[in-house]
């Protein structure tokens, strides 16, 4: 799998989250030149980050590339943990970003204070 990407934005979620999947994939980091290029509009026709290239097929949209990394890695438990559902019904994205990517964010943006917290303990 290859993730594109870029330093400090949204798609950084989406590397952590294949970082914790366990499975063996490469990133590619764009800059904003680089993600108006022919080639990566090819894969990405919004020119944004993050895009997802799976066997074979690029996928765009992180909330979808977080569901696609939660069902195909079953065992890295990325989904809801405890007896928590995903949430359901006609939008079943509606949910996801709150508490997907929003814990992901946290997670990226915090994570030296929490291994500095955990370090202390
Ligand atoms: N709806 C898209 C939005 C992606 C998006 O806006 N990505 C930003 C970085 S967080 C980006 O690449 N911006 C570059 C630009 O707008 O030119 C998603 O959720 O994946």
């Amino acid at each position: 799998m290859k993730l594109y990407s870029a330093p400090g934005t949204c798609a950084t979620a989406m590397h952590i989250a294949l970082e914790w999947a366990g499975a063996p994939f490469e990133v590619e980091h764009l800059d904003f030149q680089g993600m108006k290029s022919p080639e990566y509009l090819m894969l990405n026709p919004a020119g944004v980050v993050p895009t997802l290239v799976a066997d074979g097929t690029a996928m765009a949209e992180g909330a979808a590339i977080l569901l696609y990394l939660t069902d195909r890695f079953p065992q890295a438990g990325l989904g809801p943990q405890n007896g928590r559902r995903r949430p359901s019904g006609a939008t079943p994205l509606a949910g996801v970003p709150e508490w997907h990517i929003a814990s992901l964010f946290l997670a990226s943006f915090h994570a030296d204070a929490v291994y500095d917290r955990r370090k202390r303990l």
